[in-house]
């Protein structure tokens, strides 16, 4: 597809999409988070700043959504991403999809408030001793991470919500230069119903069989890298289930989208090991076996981490 059609693709997502609630407080705390971190006084010096997409967008199928398309991803690599990152000396926008995994809450249980916590008495509620250590772990870090400004997260849903908070996320994050990061581990819907399209009312299931045209979601990594934020450094994942395409896959989008790292990782191991394709090597990334509460972020991020300080370096000389 040529860049003009491309563009009229997006302008034309964008254009039909349902208006964000809320864009202005986010601009707004957008610009005073950044502000906080890498301030316009600071001739150019600053924290850096990454912005990590995580967990799945929904695609509705009714305006007033009854019924939606999803996706498995749990959000555990955005999440477990942000706190190695916060811990390299980033400051992290976590945009993240409601409900899925939260950073330093990857030790507590599922529902942690009913598993977590227990009367002590008539009127008071304690930690049970089992969860003691993992719930003070979760409260110190997160609020450590949230009150020192390190940590700002904003929740999307649905494809409309997300495409639009990424837009005005690579945006305010501009003036950064290459002290910015993208780290775009959300697994992002391929497919959409154009808003304008879509049923207003619950689609009823008397009028027979369901036959829908789905179009594809504009493809948005090119323009996020040379309009919205030229000078960042971007990572982007890619995804598959069948281990002799994924290497194939992740360079072509490498190369397509001008990324300056593809993490290609396949469903079943992504836990275990990732291959970060660069334009020069394929690095594989492997969780440490030896330890039982190892990750494979852990080593991941540090390797993104030494890729971005040589990438800043370039662009100082
Ligand atoms: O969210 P999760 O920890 O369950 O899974 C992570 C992941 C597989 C969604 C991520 O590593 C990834 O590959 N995201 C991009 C998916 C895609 O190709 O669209």
């Amino acid at each position: 597809m040529d860049s003009m059609a491309l563009h009229d693709e997006i302008d034309s997502f964008f254009d039909s999409a349902p208006p964000l609630k809320d864009a202005a407080k986010i601009t707004d705390n957008l610009k005073k988070f950044i502000e906080s971190n890498f301030p316009v006084s600071g001739e150019g010096k600053g924290r850096r700043v990454v912005c990590v997409t995580s967990g799945g967008t929904t695609v509705p199928l009714e305006q007033r959504c009854v019924r939606y398309i999803d996706n498995f991803s749990s959000g555990n690599r955005g999440a477990a991403s942000t706190e190695y990152f916060i811990k390299a000396g980033y400051a992290v926008i976590f945009l993240y999809r409601r409900g899925t995994c939260q950073p330093y809450c990857r030790s507590l249980p599922d529902d942690p408030l009913l598993e977590c916590f227990e009367f002590a008495d008539e009127l008071d509620v304690q930690v049970r001793k089992p969860y003691s250590e993992a719930v003070k772990g979760a409260i110190r870090n997160h609020h450590a991470a949230v009150s020192s400004g390190l940590l700002l997260k904003l929740p999307f849903t649905t494809i409309f919500e997300y495409l639009q908070m990424l837009r005005i996320i690579a945006i305010s994050m501009r003036s950064l230069g290459p002290q910015a990061m993208f780290y775009l581990a959300a697994a992002v819907s391929d497919f959409y119903v154009p808003w304008k399209s879509m049923a207003e009312h619950k689609i009823q299931s008397a009028s027979g069989p369901l036959d829908m045209r789905l179009m594809q979601v504009p493809k948005m990594l090119s323009v996020l890298r040379m309009e919205w934020t030229p000078m960042a450094f971007c990572i982007s994942f890619k995804l598959e289930t069948d281990s002799k395409i994924l290497l194939e896959k992740a360079s072509i989008a490498l190369k397509k989208y001008k990324m300056h790292s593809v993490v290609a990782n396949e469903l079943l191991t992504r836990k275990e090991e990732v291959t970060v394709v660069t334009t020069d090597q394929n690095i594989l990334v492997q969780r440490d076996k030896t330890r039982v509460d190892s990750d494979v972020e852990d080593p991941l991020i540090g390797l993104l981490v030494d890729k971005h300080s040589t990438y800043i370096k370039e662009s100082s000389t």
